[in-house]
């Protein structure tokens, strides 16, 4: 899509519209065996790949996956090579923020396999103290820190910079959004100040499976939930985020399995008692 013919206009951006995705945990099933666990398995991969048909139907931008694309670093080879290949299939900017199953480090996933080489488009992102991608092209940039290894004390926003140059300025992170009266024994703190200290236009949070806005001051930040839910219970869809040329956000949680969309101010925001985090 041609952008820059948008920019004309006193205080007009570009429109963009990304798909939102995170705890895919594909692989989850990989060492098991049994007819059940084949068929869980190849739950998860069929989920994945609507996802990208997803992507490419609705003409998205880019897609971020905020965390734990992969279940864990001894999945099955091919499984790396379909999710790479899948990533490719998408045609655009792919970017992934490792999470807390598939960090990054020494002995991540990640190097196992060439990953630039099978799937060119992927930005994938592997700085524990954060980094911005700006995929070409695009005017936008996604700031992110990366897990290393399952470190409780991991901060996936504190002291996050400030905005960059590009005129969209997306956060992306992987850990528990921390409400006001919930307990606090939970690893991977994300807090409500500082998200609204990032100022960014959106923020895609991953690690809960569940669909959940979170307040953020004036930023819309939410959880996607999975695409197939390892609980069973909930899942089966994506965000798309319409990033629109007067500046505003308006995100859509998209079915995978054609049921009517939840738009954005039907999608409820985390309130009440302490959230549910399944992992
Ligand atoms: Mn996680």
């Amino acid at each position: 899509m041609n952008s820059s013919d948008t920019g004309a206009g006193s205080g007009s951006k570009p429109p963009l519209r990304l798909l939102h995705t995170s705890d895919v945990h594909l692989g989850a099933y990989d060492h098991g065996r049994g007819d059940h666990l084949d068929g869980m398995r190849a739950g998860l991969e069929d989920a994945f790949r609507r996802t990208v048909d997803k992507a490419v139907n609705e003409q998205v931008d880019a897609m971020l996956i905020a965390g734990d694309f992969i279940d864990n670093a001894r999945v099955r080879d091919e499984t790396l090579h379909n999710a790479a290949a899948e990533i490719a299939r998408t045609g655009v900017p792919v970017v992934v923020l490792p999470g807390n199953h598939d960090h990054v480090g020494p002995s991540s996933l990640y190097n196992r396999i060439d990953w630039a080489a099978e799937a060119p488009n992927l930005h994938l992102m592997r700085e524990p103290g954060g980094e911005t991608v700006a995929p070409d092209g695009l005017d936008v940039e996604i700031w992110g820190r990366s897990h290393t290894e399952q470190d409780p004390r991991f901060t996936p926003f504190a002291d996050a910079p400030p905005r960059g140059e590009a005129a969209w300025q997306i956060g992306i992170g992987h850990g528990h959004f921390i409400h006001p009266g919930a307990a606090l024994q939970h690893s991977f703190h994300i807090y409500e100040e500082e998200l609204q200290a990032m100022d960014r236009d959106y923020v895609a949070l991953g690690h809960w499976e569940r669909l959940v806005r979170v307040a953020a001051g004036g930023t819309t930040a939410a959880y996607s939930g999975a695409p197939e839910s390892l609980s069973g219970s909930v899942g089966g869809r994506v965000l798309l985020v319409d990033l629109q040329a007067d500046g505003s956000v308006r995100i859509e949680a998209s079915s995978l399995d054609g049921e009517a969309p939840v738009w954005h101010d039907d999608i409820p925001f985390l309130e009440g008692a302490e959230a549910d985090p399944r992992r």
